[in-house]
């Protein structure tokens, strides 16, 4: 069976790896901006103050986009622009920006599905201790009123957060992305803050006319290193709850799977009465982004955390060293539904992709995605709703700690002159997006 008629094809960036301009139209701060000043804690000393010029250039990657043909373009709307101190009114040459933006996308015939907090919180709201504090999931629902306000008569579809597990686990617990915090476990509130923070936002949108609301969640589906060891399994458990679990039980079903297997946690002492009623306020999709599968084992004694990470070494990796397992996606579907049979939602597959070097003739980046999308595919075959897929990325843009060592983009670009070069992939997408357009039915 052909993709369904209405099935959308897009691609994905978002502000603070691909817009520069980091000091313009009264932008303030961001965490990422700080993070990336102080030395050692990204790759090279890179920075998001110019990435790919998108602020300047965004007429050309809207160009770009016209020319793969795509129905729709996620995109983050950076917080500091909007609010450059996390709170108040708006900056309105912020909003001005992706006003244009937006009007350009849907002249073009381009669905535009903004994502309100792609990892660059106000550096303000980090200073009075960031997902840490409750108070800012109240500040998020402002913020997202404000953008909506401005954007929700030509704009339908709406992402609250980005991969709020990925803020918790490499922004508080371990460090590795901004703000760089090394909490562990006790970066757990920044994970129910965040969810908060979406649920709040989910109904501030509504109240300003957002028609579909919904959250995009990193998955990583859990193999137990030795699917005979009792520990192992266990590990592999708690993980999946860490990882995928916590982020969609919460706001599909509005409560938090057994949170004592990740040890030593007293929920109690950052949730409150009501909460998870607000998590769960109903949403009109779920946004899941997918890279690669996760082996577990058993954590040694001492470890701070109930799993090990162990190697997958039986599979092809990616230019990350990311193992290439597009059966584990489909698994990841078909999980989703028969976990939540009654509470799910249509899905986007919000994120997708690879990096393989920087050649612009990238034979695997054509595999690896046509391997994906076929996964995704054959989900839609067995009746899994999804109703879209989006790349990731447009651009080849600033990959956070790894700065512009990696490269996702089906457009290579060049950092000393920003010249845009389409990659064979580019050439590829436009033309599985026409041939699965000329065979659509229904
Ligand atoms: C996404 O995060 C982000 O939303 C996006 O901004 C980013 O540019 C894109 O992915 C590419 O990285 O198997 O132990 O090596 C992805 C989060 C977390 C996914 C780490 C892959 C691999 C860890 N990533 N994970 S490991």
């Amino acid at each position: 069976m052909p993709f369904p008629a209405r099935f959308r094809w897009g691609v994905a960036t978002a502000a603070y790896q691909i817009e520069g301009a980091a000091a313009e139209d009264g932008r303030g701060d961001s965490v990422w901006d700080v993070f990336c000043r102080e030395p050692g804690r990204v790759r090279d000393g890179h920075t998001g103050d110019v990435a790919c010029d998108h602020y300047h250039r965004w007429p050309e990657d809207v160009a770009l986009m016209a020319g793969l043909g795509v129905d729709a373009y996620r995109f983050s709307i950076a917080w500091p622009r909007v609010q450059p101190d996390g709170r108040g009114a708006a900056e309105p040459r912020g909003l001005d920006f992706y006003d244009r933006l937006v009007d350009a996308l849907l002249e073009r015939g381009i669905t535009p599905f903004p994502t309100l907090f792609h990892w660059d919180l106000p550096q303000a709201l980090e200073d009075r201790g960031g997902w840490m504090n409750r108070e800012v999931a109240h500040r998020f629902a402002e913020y997202a009123a404000l953008v909506a306000g401005r954007l929700a008569d030509r704009v339908e579809h709406w992402i609250t957060l980005n991969e709020p597990v990925v803020v918790t686990a490499f922004g508080y617990a371990l460090g590795i992305h901004a703000p760089g915090r090394t909490l562990l476990l006790d970066a757990m509130p920044t994970a129910h803050h965040q969810l908060l923070g979406h649920g709040l936002a989910v109904t501030a949108l509504r109240e300003q006319g957002a028609r579909q609301v919904g959250l995009t969640n990193h998955y990583s589906p859990a193999w137990a290193a030795d699917e005979t060891s009792e520990a192992d399994r266990r590990a592999a458990a708690a993980f999946d709850v860490f990882m995928n679990r916590l982020y969609t039980e919460s706001v599909l079903r509005g409560r938090y799977p057994d949170l004592s297997v990740l040890g030593d946690l007293d929920p109690a002492s950052f949730v409150r009465d009501g909460d998870l009623a607000v998590i769960g306020a109903p949403v009109d999709f779920l946004g899941v982004n997918y890279y690669n599968p996760t082996r577990v084992k058993a954590p040694g004694p001492g470890d701070p955390l109930p799993f090990e990470i162990a190697p997958i070494e039986e599979y092809p990796t990616t230019g990350m060293g990311w193992p290439i397992v597009p059966d584990a996606f489909l698994g990841l579907l078909r999980t989703l539904r028969e976990t939540y049979p009654d509470a799910l939602p249509p899905i986007y597959v919000t994120e997708n992709g690879c990096t393989f070097g920087d050649s612009i003739h990238d034979e695997e980046r054509i595999d690896f995605l046509a391997r994906h999308i076929d996964a995704v595919h054959r989900a839609v075959d067995e009746g899994v709703d999804v109703r879209g897929y989006f790349v990731w990325s447009l651009l080849d843009n600033f990959e956070w700690a790894e700065g512009y060592h990696a490269r996702f983009g089906l457009v290579h670009v060049d950092y000393d002159t920003q010249r845009r070069t389409p990659k064979d992939s580019y050439a590829w997408y436009r033309d599985h997006i026409a041939r699965s357009r000329g065979q659509v039915t229904g």
